[in-house]
């Protein structure tokens, strides 16, 4: 090849040079043949040296065939450097693509325990007649408190350790310590007969441990009508607990305090990790406490309206998350909302 003429043998080398560029796969064997093609013992070099040995002016032209053959290989060499360093960065991304949509459908998301239970709390009172009704998270004092038989100053506000809010009067708007104050709401909007249930998030200044979170749910109802009497109570409970928890469960009712209902009642349910036995979980008792309960308090209807002597009705109040807890063998409340993935996917 060296006999040809110069001219013939830079062509010669493009040519070759071009093939040899498009046949690279990565960047590496790329600077490699950069290296042989272009480097110090390049045939391009080799070609510079030769010029020494040719006149003046055929000196210059070959010079500059010299130089335009580099700029050839050079271009060359450049463009497929960008060619790979493209391909190189796609390759990348489709490595660490994640596609959403490949993932198993066990890992879709679902419904928070407490939002199911709830949900099914509502089905199985909505299958005995009741309706459901709403009210605010952020209350006045008159319906938290004052509307419920509980004026100012009244030992039993103690009962609820309560978050008050920067408006208005001071100790005037507070977050609901209970869902009650929804009551005294569907009566102002109601007439009789009332039957309700009304669930909702609830707000206590309690500290958080197994049995208690500052934020719980609880689920009220109201039964008002004439001639309500408290063995509709016990009988609207007891169907609840066996179409809730499973026929095997027992519910009672032990005599308690509160300044809405009189008489009032505690209503339990019979164990249901031990059957009513006794166990860790009952403390032994076999009886497991879910909430209160008791006939309306004549001051509560009076407060919005209703004649004491012609209605009478009842009230309950239960813990949605205990009793989530408790029907799922939960044994921390604080499990329901710290929100490890591990243990929400269980259910
Ligand atoms: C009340 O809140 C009454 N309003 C219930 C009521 C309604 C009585 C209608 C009569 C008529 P109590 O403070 O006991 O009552 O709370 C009811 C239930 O809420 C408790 O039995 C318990 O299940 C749940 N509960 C109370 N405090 C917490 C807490 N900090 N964390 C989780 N659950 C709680």
């Amino acid at each position: 090849m060296s006999d040809l003429p110069l001219t013939q043998r830079l062509d010669a080398l493009v040519a070759s040079a071009a093939d040899l560029v498009a046949g690279t796969g990565d960047l590496d064997a790329l600077h490699a043949l950069d290296v042989e093609l272009t480097g110090r013992r390049s045939l391009l070099v080799e070609a510079k040296r030769e010029l020494g040995s040719l006149e003046e002016d055929d000196r210059r032209a070959a010079g500059q065939a010299i130089n335009e053959a580099r700029q050839r290989v050079e271009d060359l060499i450049a463009a497929r450097r960008s060619e790979l360093a493209a391909q190189q960065r796609q390759a990348r991304i489709e490595a660490e693509r994640l596609d959403l949509t490949e993932r198993e459908p066990a890992r879709t998301g679902r419904l928070h325990l407490v939002t199911q239970a709830r949900d099914h709390l509502e089905d199985v009172f909505v299958g005995m007649g009741f309706t459901v009704a709403e009210g605010p998270e952020v209350e006045t004092d008159f319906y938290n408190f004052e509307a419920l038989n509980l004026p100012p100053s009244h030992p039993a506000r103690g009962m609820w350790d309560t978050f008050y809010v920067d408006v208005g009067d001071p100790g005037t708007v507070l977050l609901r310590t209970h869902t009650s104050p929804v009551q005294i709401r569907v009566m102002e909007a109601t007439e009789p007969p009332i039957c309700s249930i009304m669930p909702g998030r609830v707000y206590r200044r309690d500290t958080a441990d197994a049995t208690h979170t500052p934020v719980f749910h609880q689920i009220e109802g109201l039964v008002v009508d004439e001639g309500i009497s408290f063995a509709d109570l016990a009988g609207t409970l007891d169907a609840f607990t066996r179409a809730y928890f499973g026929r095997q469960v027992r519910s009672r009712l032990r005599p308690s305090y509160f300044p809405f209902t009189e008489p009032s009642a505690e209503y339990d349910i019979s164990c249901v990790f031990c059957g009513g036995v006794g166990c860790r979980s009952c403390g032994g008792t076999g009886w497991l406490e879910l909430g209160g309960c008791g006939m309306v308090h004549p001051n509560v209807f009076a407060a919005v309206g209703y004649d004491p002597e012609r209605w009478t009705g009842f009230a309950f109040g239960f813990g949605i998350d205990r009793m989530t807890a408790q029907r799922h063998g939960v044994d921390d409340l604080r499990d329901l909302f710290t929100n490890d993935i591990r243990f929400l996917e269980q259910f």
